[in-house]
């Protein structure tokens, strides 16, 4: 029974980036109507809405970052930027008869299984809904880091973290920072480079970067892509095997060190400044962090405007930031692009299975799920690129479009059976986060030497899916028997 004054849906889906919005149109696409996208923006798009940064693109190839059943002839671009992603995902949200399912302006700020109902009860500031199924499609970089330094709000000029850009933030001829080099500093450090008057990268960890080798695509691939998709299509599988054999390397570190000569060579080649290139030389095995991709990064760096900093940050006083040899850096902005809430994701505090415990409670900083989707516990919530199923080496969307197989699979089950509840058989949850935990020993992610985001705080990867993208979507197929499935 509804909860009075409140709606009811059969399938809630939060969120309305690639995964909300792709599982919006595989519904759709089954026959599924009876769902609702809550979205807490005023537009789709997820992470590619949030990040406007100078310079913000993908480093996946556009033909293999796409949905397989939306082919973009389109494409500008080798690896395209961030407003023809977010066209693209507008676009399919359109097309695909997606846009009036979802709420604009709909934060879900709660979410309770209520076992007398059998129904996940929504709560937002726009009002409270129940729901027979809850899809999480939060994402796993929507919810921006900084890191809390001393004195941080004594700094008197604009800061901002790199999925928050403040386009009115005067940053021409200014004294800037941008703190972090991971994949979005490594975007945004060439694009401002030549407004900024002076730029000062602080660098923790020197990272791996390897040539992008980004290119416009021609006018003639394009009608081709158009008039014959085919050609598209095997332009996208070559693109998909590439990515795929790269896991070999992400699995056995040994391979990975003909990768660093590669990456060292093109590190020389980049910077001559012999002391400089020192600082630049990464000291873990290629792959443990995510491998950037970038043509112009290196070549910003060797700028007389830009000084690398390697000391750490101590604190931030009101007109710079000092560092831990105690050197004042004068500055005018702060640009924080220090990550995201990864192994720890906010909404885990927020959403309450059977017991009342939430998922935070019972995952205590390390998240499992089965087939990171399922967790057992919590009936009829469906994660989207949940635990370990994060990729260092291709095309997330691969994950995703798996990921809503198994979906589909689940709402067959519910639907197609009249059973209320699927939640899947705790031992055999247990079964697989042992089969991934086993499965990780000894890859560049765990053995690799260094610190990533990909590790949460146990040291545990929760993150990455550790084998191929073929081998998870093998996997992620419903098998009524790992389930528990309740009927009316
Ligand atoms: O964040 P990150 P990101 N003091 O967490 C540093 C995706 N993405 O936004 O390496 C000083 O990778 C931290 O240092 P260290 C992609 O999956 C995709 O760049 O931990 N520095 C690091 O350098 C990516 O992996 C695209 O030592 C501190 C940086 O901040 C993910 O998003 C583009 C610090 C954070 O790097 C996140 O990338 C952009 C401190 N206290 C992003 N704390 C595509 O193209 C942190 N740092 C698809």
């Amino acid at each position: 029974m509804a909860r009075s004054g409140s709606e009811h849906v059969h399938v809630a889906i939060v969120g309305a980036g690639f995964s909300g919005v792709g599982a919006a149109i595989r519904l759709r696409q089954a026959g599924i109507h009876d769902f609702v996208v809550f979205e807490r923006g005023d537009e789709v798009g997820g992470v590619w809405r949030d990040n406007r940064y100078p310079g913000c693109a993908c480093d996946v190839e556009s033909p293999l970052y796409s949905y397989s059943f939306a082919p973009n002839p389109e494409w500008s671009r080798m690896f395209s930027p961030q407003g023809e992603i977010l066209d693209y995902v507008r676009r399919c949200a359109s097309e695909f008869g997606v846009l009036p399912h979802v709420r604009f302006g709909h934060a879900i700020s709660e979410a309770a299984w209520n076992p007398a109902t059998k129904r996940w009860q929504l709560d937002g500031p726009r009002g409270q809904f129940t729901a027979d199924v809850l899809v999480a499609g939060m994402g796993a970089l929507s919810e921006p880091w900084v890191p809390g330094f001393r004195g941080i709000e004594r700094f008197e000029g604009p800061a901002f973290h790199s999925a928050r850009w403040d386009p009115d933030a005067a940053l021409d001829g200014q004294r800037v920072a941008v703190v972090g080099t991971g994949a979005s500093a490594i975007q945004i450090v060439p694009r401002i480079q030549q407004r900024v008057g002076q730029l000062r990268l602080f660098q923790r960890t020197a990272p791996w970067v390897l040539p992008r080798r980004d290119r416009a695509f021609k006018p003639v691939e394009r009608q081709l892509f158009a008039n014959l998709p085919i050609t598209q299509k095997l332009l996208r599988v070559g693109l998909y095997l590439r990515h795929e054999s790269l896991v070999l390397g992400f699995r056995n570190p040994s391979i990975m060190r003909v990768v660093q000569r590669q990456a060292l060579r093109y590190l020389h080649h980049q910077i001559e400044d012999p002391q400089l290139r020192e600082r630049l030389r990464p000291d873990f095995t290629l792959g443990c962090k995510r491998v950037l991709l970038s043509d112009d990064y290196y070549p910003a760096l060797a700028q007389d405007n830009v000084e690398l900093v390697s000391a750490g940050i101590r604190e931030l006083v009101s007109n710079g930031i000092v560092d831990t040899e105690g050197r004042l850096h004068e500055l005018d902005a702060i640009i924080w692009a220090t990550g995201f809430h990864v192994a720890n994701p906010p909404f885990a505090k927020h959403v309450r299975g059977r017991s009342g415990e939430s998922l935070a409670e019972v995952w205590r900083g390390s998240p499992t799920a089965h087939l990171g989707s399922m967790v057992a516990g919590f009936p009829n919530l469906f994660l989207l690129t949940g635990p370990n199923t994060g990729l260092g080496h291709s095309s997330m969307l691969l994950m995703i479009e798996a990921q809503l197989e198994l979906l589909l699979g689940v709402l067959r089950e519910l639907d197609g059976r009249e059973a209320v509840t699927v939640e899947p058989d705790p031992a055999v949850q247990a079964r697989y986060v042992d089969q991934i935990d086993r499965g990780g020993k000894g890859t560049v992610w765990t053995a690799g030497g260094c610190a990533s985001w990909y590790l949460d705080q146990t040291g545990r990867n929760s993150t990455l899916w550790p084998w191929s993208t073929h081998a998870y979507m093998r996997r992620a197929k419903f098998e009524r028997g790992d389930y528990v499935v309740d009927g009316v």
